[in-house]
């Protein structure tokens, strides 16, 4: 079935697919239906070969404004515990590709969540972050409280959930929440610039290189140690590794098949 709320341009760049979340109207906030049709679509660029980075954007407007507010307003805990809308995020959370958000105008709530949940953020220079949850009479629930935090540090994290004020992309830049700040009419061509430079890199060794930057986030770092000089000699299994180094010494470009 074709998706309705998301747009998923293939080959925006070699190995590169771009998925827009298409909700203009309601500055794209995140139904179920919306984060169903992204979970699809990021299953499907996770098992094509061709994909090796991926692209997540909004509009110029909105990257997205936060779940839905005017679909849930009316659930009880049981409903939200029952419908579990939310058990789309952890299969997104597990998707070992690169993705890279591209940030333009609001991403508050879920949608600061959900950037916060690709592995870089490109923003432009409208960009605005924010947990405004607590004006809702809530507060995060995808990890506003946790990765905010790890990203931003204590004392901006708590701002920022306790006021839900929104910071701009110069904040979130200073605070290390994104990686790069561009002009508007350039955040998703940036994006997609990102993405290809990333995507030119053996894609089984991006995939374990990604694991272990993320396993530092929940591990000591005796473990997380561990944890990644296996994935450097898991890599060494790999066609990949060989076609690297070889490349070097040969003094040409690599040829990664993701082997
Ligand atoms: N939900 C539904 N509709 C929204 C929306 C949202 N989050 N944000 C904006 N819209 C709709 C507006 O209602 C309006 O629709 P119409 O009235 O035209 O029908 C349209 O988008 C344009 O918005 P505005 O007219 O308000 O535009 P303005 O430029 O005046 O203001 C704004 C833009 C972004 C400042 C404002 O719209 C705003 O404050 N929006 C709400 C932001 C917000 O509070 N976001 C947090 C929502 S709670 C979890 C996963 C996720 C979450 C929780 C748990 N788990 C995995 C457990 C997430 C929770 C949230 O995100």
């Amino acid at each position: 079935m074709q998706p309705e709320l998301i747009i998923i341009h293939q080959q925006v760049a070699p190995y590169v697919a771009h998925i827009q979340l298409n909700r203009p109207k309601d500055l794209n906030a995140l139904n179920l239906q919306l984060m169903g049709e992204l979970r699809d679509a990021l299953k499907q660029l996770e098992a094509d070969n061709q994909v090796r980075a991926i692209v997540l954007s909004g509009d110029e407007r909105a990257f997205a404004a936060g779940a839905d507010i005017k679909q849930m307003m009316g659930n009880s805990a049981i409903d939200m515990y029952n419908i579990d809308q939310f058990s789309t995020w952890d299969t997104i959370k597990k998707i070992k590709k690169p993705i890279i958000a591209a940030v333009s105008g609001f991403a508050l709530g879920g949608g600061c969540e959900l950037a916060m949940l690709c592995d870089m953020i490109v923003a432009s220079e409208t960009a605005r972050f924010g947990q405004p949850e607590i004006k809702l009479g809530v507060m995060p629930g995808a990890g506003g409280t946790q990765r905010l935090t790890r990203a931003v540090g204590k004392a901006l994290a708590m701002e920022m959930v306790l006021t839900g004020r929104f910071i701009t992309a110069q904040e979130a830049l200073h605070a290390g929440l994104i990686n790069r700040i561009v002009p508007v009419e350039l955040f998703l061509q940036e994006a997609i610039k990102l993405a290809a430079e990333v995507a030119a890199m053996s894609p089984l060794a991006l995939k374990m290189a990604k694991e272990a930057v993320l396993k530092a986030f929940d591990s000591s770092l005796e473990e997380g140690l561990v944890f990644e000089r296996k994935n450097f000699y898991l890599l060494f299994a790999s066609d990949d590794q060989k076609e690297g180094m070889k490349a070097f010494v040969e003094k040409r470009q690599p040829d990664f098949k993701g082997k």
